[in-house]
């Protein structure tokens, strides 16, 4: 009655799938106990957004981007209004999840450990299963969707879980990758990752502060015309971007010819 009821109101809000966890039922060995975020946590939400077709088989990696901010700003603005909801209606406490970021940027963290593992949610929510990828492959959507969650207070008993194995072991994902991040089966090489996947993240951003540290007047004038200059400009207030959908490009699991 009430999963209805929250499925129902999730729905009307813009999510396209949405599931339930008990959080005993969330293992995910290398995130922070849900305890620490919120004390008395009882279950978990997990909210799916498809990505567009069209932005994601696009070569051109900024609308592929654009589509995402999208599903990234209905995902936060979703969250934030279920949690409400939920408070409100169910009189618990809850607490919404990031998309992505703000992450935890101190120690070995390093900004790549959220504090909410939505895959690991996925899962347990019985929206999804990990493929060679390491992404989590729904049984509508495919590879092509995005998460975000809510904590609650109230307690749930978990949606079923997706019992079929929906990677078909093809290895396009493996072979179509760039940056060789996917050679070691289950294991994403981050730092090769990152390194295509974001251009003009942090990474870039040390080295080009180098470069400009160490150069003349005339040279830094140089530095400062240089189309790098401008995409992590750009980059510092559009926040991060990713340049590669590929392994998500790729994945034929559930996605229609
Ligand atoms: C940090 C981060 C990254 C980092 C590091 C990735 C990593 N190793 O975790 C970088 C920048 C490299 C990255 C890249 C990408 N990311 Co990312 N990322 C995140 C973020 C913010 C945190 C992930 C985290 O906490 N990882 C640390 C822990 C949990 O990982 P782990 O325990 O070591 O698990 C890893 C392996 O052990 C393995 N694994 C674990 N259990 C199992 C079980 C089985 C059976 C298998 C096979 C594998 C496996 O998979 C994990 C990946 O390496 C999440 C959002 C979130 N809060 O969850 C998005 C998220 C995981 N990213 C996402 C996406 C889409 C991407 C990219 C496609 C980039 C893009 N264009 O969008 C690539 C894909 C890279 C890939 N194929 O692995 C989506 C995934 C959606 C989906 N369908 O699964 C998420 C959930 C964002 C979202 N809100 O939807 N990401």
């Amino acid at each position: 009655m009430e999963k209805e009821n929250i499925r129902q109101f999730a729905h009307d809000l813009g999510a396209d799938v949405i599931g339930f966890a008990d959080i005993e039922d969330y293992q995910s060995e290398r995130s922070p106990d849900p305890k620490t975020i919120m004390p008395n946590v009882e279950s978990i939400i997990v909210l799916g957004y498809r990505e567009l077709n069209g932005a994601v088989e696009s070569k051109n990696t900024r609308t592929s981007m654009t589509a995402r901010m999208g599903g990234m700003e209905v995902s936060l603005k979703d969250s934030y209004l279920l949690s409400r909801y939920v408070e409100d209606k169910f009189n618990v406490r809850t607490a919404p999840i990031a998309f992505s970021y703000p992450l935890d940027m101190a120690g070995e963290k390093m900004g790549l450990v959220g504090d909410v593992s939505l895959r690991h949610a996925v899962v347990a929510a019985g929206l999804g299963v990990f493929g060679r990828h390491n992404l989590v492959i729904n049984p509508k959507f495919g590879t092509r969707i995005i998460f975000s969650a809510v904590l609650t207070e109230m307690p749930m008993v978990s949606d079923a879980p997706v019992e079929e194995d929906y990677c078909r072991d093809c290895d396009l994902c493996v072979r179509a990758c760039p940056a060789n991040a996917l050679n070691e089966e289950g294991k994403t090489d981050i730092m090769k990752c990152l390194g295509v996947s974001q251009p003009y993240g942090i990474g870039e951003m040390i080295r080009y502060a180098r470069r400009f540290i160490g150069a003349s007047p005339n040279e830094q004038k140089a530095v400062l015309k240089d189309p790098l200059f401008m995409s992590l400009y750009q980059a510092a207030f559009i926040g991060f971007q990713y340049n590669c959908f590929r392994c998500m490009r790729v994945c034929p699991a559930c996605v229609e010819p």
